[in-house]
């Protein structure tokens, strides 16, 4: 059994939170990590905020245990959303993409617990004196909007920066990926890229084959030069992106193209044409999973990791 100081801040069974992914984390697939133990997440990318509506009255109906909200703080709605979640709280928000500080009173007012997510030092050091409950510490083995930090360096740096809980993200798929986790010192993890082939996950199936499909070195960065840098699965849109970086196309129009492509992905199931976002682990994931299973594994070899540290350290 796998108990953190995680599990008692949430109110959950297990220190696993599932990454709250625009276009793929749903109240179906949020509802079911929460109702398996962990902490579900619905991603609010830049939808609109009748779409988010929808999904908070979805995931009460489908569970009554905790679950989250990330908010994507590039989004055009951002002011709209952090409305709706004064409105109807809900038990968590996780924010990316950038600094949440101004929000981050109201949302505790309301008694959510806010945990955003950083990829440096300096931002985690500015959050914590601004008060949240704890840091999602991501590293760039993640998919999606990433920073320059791997998770083995950034996740210490942070541990010992900040006096509150800190959650590890980025390139973890199994209780062998937790483990390490906790060895950072690290109370939990954030796990994306699993998630996105979990059987209640509502992304198009071509994009759940393609993830599956995969190999360790199908993912790649691009955006960098316009300096909002992506991780993603290798197409047709990726090359036109790298392409255009090479031959040194202006910012804009290099974010144009990524205008409306994960949508186009994950929806849509355009998988050369739109961008999967998805992390380094992406090979390791090698079937759909119902939820349940997909946690009862990674607990499961949480175990086994700790019956073979046990059996070394017995050795010494
Ligand atoms: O946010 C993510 N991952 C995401 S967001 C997203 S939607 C999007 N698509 C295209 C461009 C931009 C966003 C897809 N994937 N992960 C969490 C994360 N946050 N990673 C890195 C950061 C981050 C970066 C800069 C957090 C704060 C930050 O601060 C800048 C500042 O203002 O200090």
């Amino acid at each position: 059994m796998i108990h953190t100081v995680l599990c008692d801040l949430l109110g959950i069974e297990y220190p696993i939170i599932q990454g709250g992914m625009a276009w793929v984390s749903s109240a179906e697939l949020a509802a079911a990590v929460s109702e398996a133990g962990g902490l579900g997440v619905i991603g609010s990318g830049a939808a609109h905020p009748d779409w988010l509506r929808e999904q908070l009255s979805r995931a009460r109906q489908l569970t009554g245990k905790p679950f989250g909200v990330n908010v994507m703080l590039r989004s055009p709605y951002v002011e709209e959303i952090m409305a709706i979640l004064q409105e109807e709280p809900v038990a968590v928000v996780t924010t990316g993409a950038g600094n949440p500080g101004k929000y981050v009173p109201a949302l505790r007012e309301v008694g959510t617990k806010v945990i955003p997510v950083v990829s440096s030092v300096a931002l985690a050091r500015r959050l914590a004196r601004a008060g949240v409950d704890a840091l999602i510490a991501e590293g760039m083995e993640s998919g999606g909007h990433i920073g320059e930090l791997t998770t083995m360096a950034l996740v210490p740096q942070v541990v010992d920066a900040v006096e509150i809980p800190v959650i590890a993200a980025g390139g973890i798929f199994d209780g062998r990926g937790l483990m390490a986790a906790l060895a950072l010192g690290a109370v939990g993890v954030q796990m994306g890229t699993r998630f996105m082939c979990a059987a209640e996950c509502t992304i198009h199936p071509r994009v759940k084959e393609t993830v599956i499909k995969a190999k360790d070195r199908d993912t790649s960065i691009t955006g960098a030069s316009a300096g909002h840098p992506v991780r993603a699965l290798r197409n047709k849109l990726t090359r036109k992106y790298e392409e255009m970086e090479k031959n040194g196309a202006p910012f804009e129009e290099i974010e144009k193209i990524g205008v409306g492509s994960l949508k186009l992905a994950m929806v849509e199931g355009d998988v050369e044409n739109g961008t999967i976002m998805a992390g380094q682990i992406c090979a390791m994931v090698k079937e759909i999973q119902p939820v349940r299973d997909i946690i009862n594994d990674i607990v499961g070899s949480a175990g086994e990791v700790i019956r073979l540290l046990e059996g070394q350290f017995k050795q010494l």
